[in-house]
């Protein structure tokens, strides 16, 4: 019996030294330790020894089982290791130091959009402001002549901080700070306030093909003496024929805020449907693009301005709808959805 235990490790080495593929040192396990592999044969067949003689070869034969366990997995590990660096030397090569494919990156589309509305609102001397995505309840809301408890709070739900902070809801909450920021220029020169402010808006509201929890404003505002709402039509007609370089149909009807008096909607033709009804435009025809109107005086008094010498107008454009428009993208959601086939086919000549 020992000589079969002999020939069966002189077997076992051979194979093992052929097997080329984790697949083959499998096989050559069932064949070998399996249930009715050759070791477990011999295990079996010793029934029929003597005690002492059964003794001697249990301890032959479990010490080639336990031998062939350990060359086995010892295989096994060299062929894995072998495999995974033929998978590594076939990968391309990655330099990090080589120039970066320009090609495979782009700009958002609303970051497209919002560049070119800068441009075209710099371009009339408007400047571009930055602010913050947490406010307070005071610049978002009280200062909006939007008192506490006020009914037209309802009109937009956003998400509160344990501190009592806010994510703003508009790019109105910018209002206030800008007069403060440019009050003291206009009183002295009588330079009218003209700024901008784009931002990032979040509302906890329910999604659907044109609304978002989070999307972009861009709020405008002009103050100085005698301004009116033809001034008002004036710059968003020439934002919109800029914007769209052809002609857009638009509609102006009264619309409620609180912190403009009086308040217009400024609705555009939906591009995508030409105006006959569909999701993007809530069967319509028309999409709510540009709120606006003439500022509250109540508004421009909390900014530090006697709204008895002057006069202005603000406006809260949706620059995420405007996108939609500009680019035929049907649903609102797909700009946060993240998917690369759909975000890097935009560019614009004028970056
Ligand atoms: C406002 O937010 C006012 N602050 C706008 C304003 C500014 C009025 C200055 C007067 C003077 P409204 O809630 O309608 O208004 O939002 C303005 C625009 O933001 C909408 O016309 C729309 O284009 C966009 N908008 C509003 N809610 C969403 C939303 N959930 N998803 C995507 N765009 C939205």
């Amino acid at each position: 019996m020992f000589t079969q235990v002999n020939e069966l490790r002189d077997r076992f080495r051979d194979l093992l030294a052929k097997a080329k593929s984790t697949a083959d040192v499998e096989e050559l396990r069932v064949s070998f330790l399996g249930k009715s592999g050759s070791v477990t044969g011999l295990l079996k067949s010793m029934g029929g020894l003597s005690p002492e003689d059964r003794k001697t070869m249990g301890q032959a034969v479990n010490d080639l089982k336990n031998r062939v366990a350990e060359a086995l997995q010892e295989k096994t590990e060299q062929l894995k290791a072998a495999e995974l660096q033929r998978e590594i030397d076939a990968l391309p090569l990655f330099d990090v130091s080589a120039p970066r494919d320009l090609s495979r990156g782009s700009y958002h589309p609303i970051t497209l959009v919002q560049r070119q509305c800068e441009t075209i609102f710099k371009s009339m001397g408007f400047t571009v402001e930055d602010y913050s995505e947490i406010v307070t309840d005071y610049e978002c809301f009280e200062s909006l002549n939007i008192p506490k408890f006020h009914p037209a709070r309802d009109m937009q739900d956003t998400y509160y901080l344990e501190n009592g902070q806010l994510l703003k809801s508009q790019t109105s909450a910018a209002q206030n700070a800008i007069y403060r920021k440019y009050r003291d220029r206009l009183y002295k020169d009588g330079t009218p306030i003209k700024a901008i402010f784009p931002g990032r808006c979040f509302r906890n509201e329910s999604t659907d093909a044109c609304h978002e929890n989070t999307f972009f404003q861009m709020e405008g505002v002009m103050v100085g003496r005698d301004i009116s709402i033809s001034n008002l039509i004036f710059f968003m007609k020439t934002m919109l024929s800029e914007v769209f370089r052809r002609d857009i149909k638009v509609r102006l009807r009264p619309g409620f805020f609180p912190f403009v008096e009086p308040g217009f909607e400024l609705d555009i033709n939906c591009l995508i449907c030409g105006g006959e009804g569909c999701p993007s435009c809530k069967h319509s025809g028309w999409l709510e693009l540009c709120p606006c109107g003439m500022i509250h005086p109540n508004v421009l008094r909390e900014g530090g301005i006697d709204p008895d010498e002057f006069t202005g107008f603000a406006f809260g454009l949706g620059l995420t709808r405007l996108a939609m428009m500009k680019y035929g993208v049907k649903d609102i959601r797909d700009f946060n959805g993240g998917l690369l086939e759909n975000l890097d086919q935009f560019t614009d000549d004028r970056l």
